[in-house]
């Protein structure tokens, strides 16, 4: 009897030890699903390539003849195989530009390829794009400009009709598109069907966007919208190249919208935000969106590319960089070098994570399944946490042998929440702790350029968040191919 006690007890507690910790709750607003996996996408090419290429214009205005769009080698494939040699996850096309020339074959105008001498009136560049990037396994999104300065009915009620006739038709006849991307130029003077004139729109309610996004996703269940203020992705503000050092993702969203936004905030999103519309960085390889022959010498050096990656990737955003295709439907010689440079420096500096060999320990854990060293495991699905109302906190590397580094790589657990709002890290020099890095926030992922520094001690302190926070990974790295 005594002995079915005493085992009865030892299952007990065997069984309390087992427990699981509950999970911490989330704190709003969260990322969706969608959201969750265009954050892990990261760097992504933008491809200006429409009527402008052949006109040499940043902005045709609408009049320009269908004739005038001739590729001599357009090869879609090329620019697959080179965006996905550069690392690249996706591609967006201007499908439809401000001038309002149609590179598919649109049954609603005949302002676009069907009317050009390229492949013989019968060519359609969405479709071959949408070849080539399942072939080399990349997600494709369209740009489609809202201003169409070639449409005569532009300014009324029925150019909106025309726009999400549009939108259907290029979400529904081409597969999978991840991203439709809406920019915020909007009314002015164009041809608009010969009438030559300027026209202006209310920019908040002429395209009723709640419902014309909603047919974004009506059309393709996953895919996000993009535009100056979301819904789901958001304008960093700048056509720079980079998000603020603090970044929330969370945005008071409604107090925005395409052509309508306060810049300041795009960069930094708001702490008290109320939807969650994570920033991407659009930015040109070139100073042109559009190709022009006369830049081909102006393609970004690979320090200022470097610089675009740590101030976009870096903090908290996707990077959306701009391939201008030129005449021939090709991406230039200049910016394939460019881009392969950018990918092998990328690759050397984040070739060998010198925290693999780390033990980390924890000042506080919620939890066994919530322990210090889920922040090496190398899955960013498990994570470090505290128990609730615990928010300051630290998380120490141990290494067995001194290491040097000057590249720092944090993530949060974003899907329940961006948290962090302040962190320190220190590292031990000569049996004491030096400050090497005081930051506010982290998001999805957050790299920090720091001076080198050789320790066998690296303490990341979270010093303010909304609630515990949740880390998932940490990364040191040393980078000696870059350039100063
Ligand atoms: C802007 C446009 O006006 C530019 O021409 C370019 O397409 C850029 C990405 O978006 O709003």
């Amino acid at each position: 009897m005594k002995i079915k006690v005493l085992s009865l007890l030892l299952l007990i507690v065997v069984a309390a030890c087992q427990k699981e910790v509950a999970p911490p709750a989330p704190v709003g607003p969260l990322p969706s699903p969608q959201q969750l996996a265009w954050h892990e996408m990261e760097y992504y090419a933008f491809v200006h390539f429409n009527m402008n290429t052949f006109t040499d214009l940043e902005w045709g205005l609408g009049g320009e003849s269908p004739e005038l769009f001739n590729p001599t080698e357009l090869d879609t494939r090329q620019w697959a195989r080179v965006a996905k040699e550069a690392g690249m996850k996706a591609i967006i096309l201007t499908a439809k530009h401000h001038d309002g020339f149609c590179l598919w074959p649109s049954a609603y105008t005949e302002h676009s390829v069907k009317n050009s001498p390229w492949q013989d009136v019968k060519g359609d560049v969405i479709r071959e794009l949408a070849a080539a990037c399942k072939e080399y396994g990349l997600k494709m999104g369209l740009y489609l400009s809202p201003w169409d300065r070639n449409h005569a009915e532009y300014g009324s009620p029925e150019y909106l009709t025309y726009y999400r006739n549009q939108m259907k038709e290029i979400l529904t006849n081409y597969g999978e598109v991840f991203e439709f991307w809406v920019d915020g130029a909007n009314g002015g003077d164009g041809y608009y069907g010969g009438a030559n004139e300027t026209r202006n729109v209310d920019r908040t309610t002429y395209y009723d966007w709640e419902n014309t996004f909603a047919l974004a996703r009506e059309y393709q269940p996953d895919i996000v919208s993009f535009s100056d203020g979301g819904p789901e992705i958001r304008w960093v503000g700048n056509e720079r190249g980079f998000a603020q050092k603090t970044n929330w993702a969370p945005l008071r969203r409604d107090e925005f919208a395409p052509g309508v936004a306060e810049i300041e905030a795009l960069g930094t999103g708001h702490i008290d935000g109320t939807h969650w519309v994570a920033a991407e960085c659009d930015v040109s390889i070139r100073p042109g969106w559009y190709y022009h022959e006369s830049q081909d010498d102006e393609v970004k050096s690979l320090s200022h590319l470097l610089d675009i990656y740590y101030k976009s990737v870096g903090r908290n955003a996707n990077l959306l960089l701009n391939l201008p295709v030129d005449r021939r439907g090709l991406v230039h010689e200049n910016d394939v070098a460019a881009l392969m440079q950018l990918r092998k420096t990328i690759d050397e500096t984040f070739a060998n994570n010198l925290a693999a060999n780390a033990t980390a320990r924890a000042s506080n854990i919620r939890g066994r399944e919530y322990k210090g060293g889920n922040v090496l495991d190398g899955n960013t699905d498990s994570y470090w946490s505290t128990e609730d109302e615990i928010i300051q906190s630290t998380i120490t590397l141990n290494f067995e042998e001194e290491i040097s580094f000057n590249r720092l790589l944090v993530q949060e657990y974003i899907a329940l929440g961006q948290r962090v709002k302040a962190f320190k890290v220190e590292a031990m020099v000569d049996g004491s702790w030096q400050e090497i890095a005081n930051e506010t926030t982290i998001g999805y992922k957050r790299i920090l350029r720091i001076p080198e520094v050789t320790t066998s001690q690296v303490k990341l302190s979270i010093l303010d968040a909304k609630a515990s926070p949740l880390i998932s990974n940490l990364e040191l790295y040393l980078a000696t191919t870059e350039p100063d």
